[in-house]
């Protein structure tokens, strides 16, 4: 049995039923095997596995905290190139900094660029990666083989006091993993796109849409980003079922989506905030809602056409990008996104989207004015806590 083999079969036994995963060439088997196991393995848990292929490895940190919150135990399978894009999350997410949420997870790193490698564009990170998950607080152990995996236990341990804790898989560069060859003929097709134009005088501001959201709003599940959005939303009604996000730009939209998708079987619609400049910074993970789609999810983005929350500056947004064409680009269907911008349209569409299966994607065409308002007075970790306890 191969080191990866072993280590699924690991996290299977130690309930691990969320993962997203980036290939590297020496770790494909072990995701071949997670696909195979998505919505058809019964964890001992209860829950089915999930498995969510990524296009950021950032957006896997938010994606992995988000479900986390939900009860979800999280991995995630990578290479350690990754890792240099993910080191804001991983401080934001999983460190144990003041500041930090706290969030535990697991990362299986297919750590090239040491002894054997041949790619030499590998090799600076190869050498810096243990660094890194130090700069991070994550625990990690080398796994070269079977016997190694020993280690994994003590970390075990140390996942189940809040840390994170990382498996550096050493690539098997005498014997590597044979390439998949699929010999099926594939017809790739894709749907005719038609974006329609709009010319919208936006008419109220962000605070005054929250506003209208949350009075529409019962016990759903409200996650906010980064900023501004998060203290309006806490000045606006603070409630339990309330996260803010005060970190991580343009991630807000991926823990709501780990949260969705880790709480789908219940029924609860889960609502999430993002900026315009959020979701330009982030579009190609809007793959990911359009593709694992959970019916529970209400995307809304708060577009003002500028960062808004570092002195409104334009965002490619305000004239020349349509976020509700993104969207659609990225698979949303038509009829499920609504693009709106007055008080009315926003609450008679609301009502639609609480009502009916999603995802649903609020486009909401907003002014730049925003409120003076306090910051939020609780602690990312209290945040954290009451949010995960009003799931109960
Ligand atoms: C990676 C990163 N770059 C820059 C910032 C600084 N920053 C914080 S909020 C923000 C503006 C966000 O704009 P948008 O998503 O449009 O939301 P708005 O504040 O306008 O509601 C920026 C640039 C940051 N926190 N992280």
């Amino acid at each position: 049995m191969d080191v990866y083999s072993k280590i699924l079969e690991k996290c299977l036994e130690n309930s691990f039923d969320f993962f997203g995963s980036l290939p590297c060439s020496y770790n494909i088997h072990l995701i071949n095997e997670l696909e195979r196991l998505h919505k058809t393995h019964e964890c001992e848990n209860g829950n089915t596995l999930l498995h969510i292929p990524l296009v950021r490895e950032e957006s896997g940190v938010a994606l992995s905290a988000g479900a986390y919150m939900s009860g979800r135990k999280t991995a995630m399978v990578l290479q350690n190139q990754g890792l240099g894009n993910m080191l804001g999350q991983l401080f934001s997410f999983n460190s144990q900094m003041k500041g930090s949420y706290k969030i535990p997870n697991l990362y299986i790193i297919s750590h090239r660029g040491i002894n054997g490698e041949k790619i030499e564009a590998q090799k600076p990170m190869g050498s810096k990666t243990p660094d890194l998950l130090e700069l991070a607080d994550i625990k990690y152990c080398e796994i070269e083989n079977v016997s190694d995996l020993k280690k994994f236990n003590e970390l075990l341990v140390e996942y189940e006091k809040g840390y994170s804790i990382a498996l550096l898989v050493k690539p098997n560069y005498t014997n590597p993993p044979e390439r998949i060859k699929n010999e099926s003929k594939i017809v790739r097709r894709y749907q005719q796109q038609k974006i329609d134009a709009v010319e919208i005088s936006p008419e109220i501001s962000r605070y005054n849409a929250i506003e209208i959201i949350l009075n529409n709003l019962h016990d759903e599940f409200v996650l906010s980003n980064i900023g501004h959005p998060s203290r309006e939303l806490c000045d606006i009604h603070d409630r339990d079922r309330n996260f803010y996000l005060t970190s991580s730009l343009s991630q807000s939209y991926m823990v709501g989506l780990g949260f969705a998708l880790g709480v789908s079987e219940r029924n609860q619609k889960v609502i999430c905030f993002e900026g315009d400049g959020g979701i330009l910074m982030n579009a190609s993970s809007l793959s990911l809602v359009a593709q694992y789609a959970p019916k529970n999810f209400i995307l809304i983005v708060l577009d003002n056409g500028v960062y808004g929350s570092t002195g409104n500056t334009d965002t490619y947004a305000k004239d020349s990008i349509n976020i509700s064409g993104v969207a659609q680009v990225y698979g949303f269907p038509k009829e499920k996104i609504f693009t709106v911008s007055k008080p009315s349209e926003i609450q008679e569409k609301l009502t639609i989207a609480l009502k009916n299966n999603g995802p649903h994607l609020f486009h909401i065409l907003l002014t730049e004015t925003f409120e003076k308002v306090p910051t939020i007075p609780l602690s990312n970790i209290e945040i954290k806590k009451r949010f995960m306890k009003s799931i109960e």
